[in-house]
């Protein structure tokens, strides 16, 4: 669904990319893009304000990040802005303190609601609970059938009377039915309607009253685009809802009602369907989603992993060795220690944009071995050797490989790419540490 967009903002960040340094012009010029694509994408016009305002505000005011360049620093903003509209966190049902908990599913006429009730008693029923749906659809006989024929295939208890009952009588009788059988939850599948209109709200507000619902979700139709957002403002203003549910997230819509709805509703995303069957059902989290349309996974984990892993104050005193050239074999193993920290090397580097090229030159998989046997040579070297370098003649060389297990030519050939990554990094390699050290990997 978000393909479109996702082409779009990665061409953005791509421009980003290109530029070593951001001034505020290319900020401005990359917001008129992002602002262009979500547009586009058919998401609401006030959302996209909004929006593009936060990030801007951000961007320019940015706390530089060790470890993160200024491309990945507004992806980063980008992601938190959109996750943001998209809801924050994860919002789950609210259930009764004393079951069962009652679920009302509301919404237009095919917008997915007797599918979407089997799938989260499907889903509950998986997570331990025991749902039972109730039939109260009563205005087509084939919506009885429908739930019916879908609780039989999946192993659901259904309620279900003759369409005569009343939908209130049906409620009642079904909150009985689930005191009989103990269930946990209550999905009550209603009548919808081609349009709101007032019969159907006075029909709702009838078992509402008989139910007494912990949540009442309307299901909408992330196809219809913004008048799916439009549906639920009415819906809100005449029922309250307490969540929503986006069914045919597996179509090829642009994606605007996912993008808009929760801002401009204020109702939170609690449930996506993306397909017909009756397992095609997700909880909604904001972070996800948000990462699924920057089509970034891997670089969002990646800044996540910098940030909760260097140590700001050590990367800056770090960074001043490295500028004076002092910085030692001692130096060399706290970096190793912290990257290793982080996971294996070879993943790590996967995860970095434009590198996945480069990676395959460096990553064969034995770059575990090969930082293992460097901490090792290091570790059998005295403070002083490992404070300087150039002290290590041909006696403690011989001294070192025997003490480490490592061949003379292991030995000699990480000096030699030692003092070669030195005079890279004074030469002005500047960017962030982790680049660096990846660098002077290559090759080892
Ligand atoms: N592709 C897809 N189809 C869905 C999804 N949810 C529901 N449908 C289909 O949409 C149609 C209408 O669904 P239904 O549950 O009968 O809608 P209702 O009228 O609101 O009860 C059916 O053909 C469903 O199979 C979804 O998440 N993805
Ligand atoms: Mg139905």
């Amino acid at each position: 669904m978000f393909e479109l967009l996702t082409d779009r903002l990665n061409k953005v960040f791509k421009f980003l990319s290109s530029k070593g340094r951001l001034e505020e012009k290319d900020i401005d010029d990359a917001l008129r893009q992002v602002r262009l694509a979500f547009l586009e994408a058919d998401v609401n016009f006030k959302v996209v304000k909004d929006f593009t305002a936060k990030v801007k505000e951000r961007a320019v005011g940015a706390n530089i990040l060790e470890g993160l360049n200024p491309a990945q620093q507004i992806i980063k903003i980008v992601n938190e802005e959109l996750i943001a509209t998209l809801g924050g966190g994860q919002s789950k049902l609210v259930s009764a303190t004393h079951p069962p908990s009652v679920i009302i599913m509301v919404g237009l006429q095919g917008s997915g609601k007797t599918t979407t009730a089997a799938k989260l008693a499907y889903h509950l029923k998986h997570s331990g609970q025991r749902p039972l749906l109730v039939a109260a659809d009563n205005h087509r006989p084939a919506a009885i059938e429908q739930l019916v024929t879908l609780g039989q295939q999946n192993e659901l208890p259904v309620y279900a009377e003759s369409p005569s009952v009343t939908s209130k009588d049906i409620c009642t009788h079904s909150l009985e039915r689930a005191r009989e059988i103990a269930a946990t939850w209550v999905i009550v599948d209603t009548a919808g309607r081609l349009q709101i209109d007032e019969y159907m709200m006075a029909e709702l507000a009838e078992v509402k009253k008989v139910l007494n619902p912990n949540e009442i979700l309307l299901v909408v139709d992330a196809m219809t685009g913004q008048e799916a957002v439009n549906v639920a403002l009415e819906f809100h203003n005449k029922v309250n809802l307490t969540g929503l549910v986006l069914t045919k997230m597996d179509g090829d819509a642009r994606g605007g009602a996912a993008l808009s709805i929760r801002w401009v509703s204020g109702v939170p995303i609690k449930f996506i369907g993306m397909g017909e069957k009756v397992s095609a059902f997700e909880p909604f989290y904001p972070d996800r989603l948000a990462s699924r349309i920057l089509g970034m996974g891997d670089v969002l984990t990646f800044i996540e992993k910098v940030e909760k892993n260097i140590d700001q104050q050590r990367a800056k005193e770090l960074e001043k060795k490295v500028r004076s050239a002092s910085f030692n074999l001692e130096d060399f193993m706290n970096q190793l220690k912290e990257i290793r920290k982080m996971g294996p090397l070879g993943q790590l580097i996967e995860m970095l944009p434009g590198v996945s090229k480069l990676s395959r030159k460096i990553v064969d998989g034995n770059e575990e071995a090969r930082m293992k046997k460097i901490e090792a040579i290091i570790q059998s070297m005295t403070p002083a050797e490992r404070q300087r370098p150039e002290i290590i003649n041909g006696s403690r060389r011989r001294r070192i490989s025997q003490g480490s297990g490592t061949t003379l030519q292991d030995l000699n050939q990480f000096l030699n790419q030692f003092q070669q990554m030195k005079k890279l990094m004074k030469a002005g390699m500047s960017g962030k540490l982790p680049k660096n050290m990846m660098q002077g990997f290559k090759g080892l």
